[in-house]
């Protein structure tokens, strides 16, 4: 059983994905639409946050890019088991920043991944859990990463955040790639626009794949 609607917030550093499903969960529940449950990858759950901080304190960096998938896959198996499978029977609207899109692009943008294997493993990992929707909020990776910079101000930097800016901009062919080879899926906004006018693009690609479902959507405008 499955009534819910799934939607992914994927893109570099600092795009925004936060920023947007703050805006997006917030005009959901003002129109009284469906439960609307908000979640990140990785984490979600008690297990997969702990499995977070050691990937992001670089713990696990030697195991190398596939070892590092695997690791974002166990995370993910527990988030769909325990918040995402449950949420999306119960008809919530789950907003989720990151999720498979970003193991394709991030352990994929070395190469040391292969294709083949990262795609094996993402369709044992979901299980049939697919983002209905997906936002690519797409930018220059130099403008990520100074709004990122900007936010932590004297906090320290994670494991991919440290990576150099060609990394980054392979991870932004990567996204688009997968936008081009998936665009009933995804949506490619314009991150560099002020936060209301990507608001705006998100709210209205959300009432074009939904028109007339609920009364309730008619109220984002
Ligand atoms: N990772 C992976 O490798 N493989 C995987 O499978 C998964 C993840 C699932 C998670 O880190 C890391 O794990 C991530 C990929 C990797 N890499 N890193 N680092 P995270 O969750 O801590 O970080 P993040 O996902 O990159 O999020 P972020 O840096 O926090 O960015 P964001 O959520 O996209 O942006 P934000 O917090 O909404 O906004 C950033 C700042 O910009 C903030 O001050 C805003 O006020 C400002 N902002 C937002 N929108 C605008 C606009 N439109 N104009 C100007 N300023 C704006």
């Amino acid at each position: 059983m499955r009534n819910g609607r799934f939607i992914t917030f994927e893109g570099g550093e600092g795009a925004g994905k936060s920023t947007q499903i703050r805006r997006l969960a917030a005009a959901l529940r003002a129109a009284h639409a469906r439960e609307v449950v908000t979640t990140r990858e990785p984490g979600g759950t008690p297990l997969a946050e702990r499995l977070r901080a050691i990937i992001l304190a670089g713990k696990a960096r030697d195991l190398g890019d596939f070892g590092e998938a695997l690791l974002f896959s166990a995370a993910r198996i527990d988030h769909i088991d325990r918040i995402i499978r449950p949420a999306l029977a119960r008809g919530a609207y789950v907003l989720c920043d990151r999720f498979a899109d970003s193991t394709r692009a991030y352990q994929g943008a070395r190469g040391g991944a292969g294709e083949n294997m990262l795609t094996t493993l993402e369709r044992v990992t979901l299980d049939g859990v697919r983002p209905d929707l997906t936002f690519i909020l797409d930018l220059p990776p130099e403008v990520g990463l100074a709004r990122a910079e900007k936010r932590r101000g004297q906090g320290g930097i994670d494991r991919f955040e440290g990576e150099a800016v060609a990394f980054h901009a392979v991870l932004r062919e990567k996204f688009l790639e997968i936008a081009r080879a998936e665009p009933e899926r995804c949506r490619v906004i314009d991150a560099v626009k002020p936060e209301e006018d990507v608001a705006e693009a998100i709210f209205s690609a959300c009432r074009e794949k939904w028109p007339h479902t609920s009364t309730e959507e008619k109220k984002w405008a």
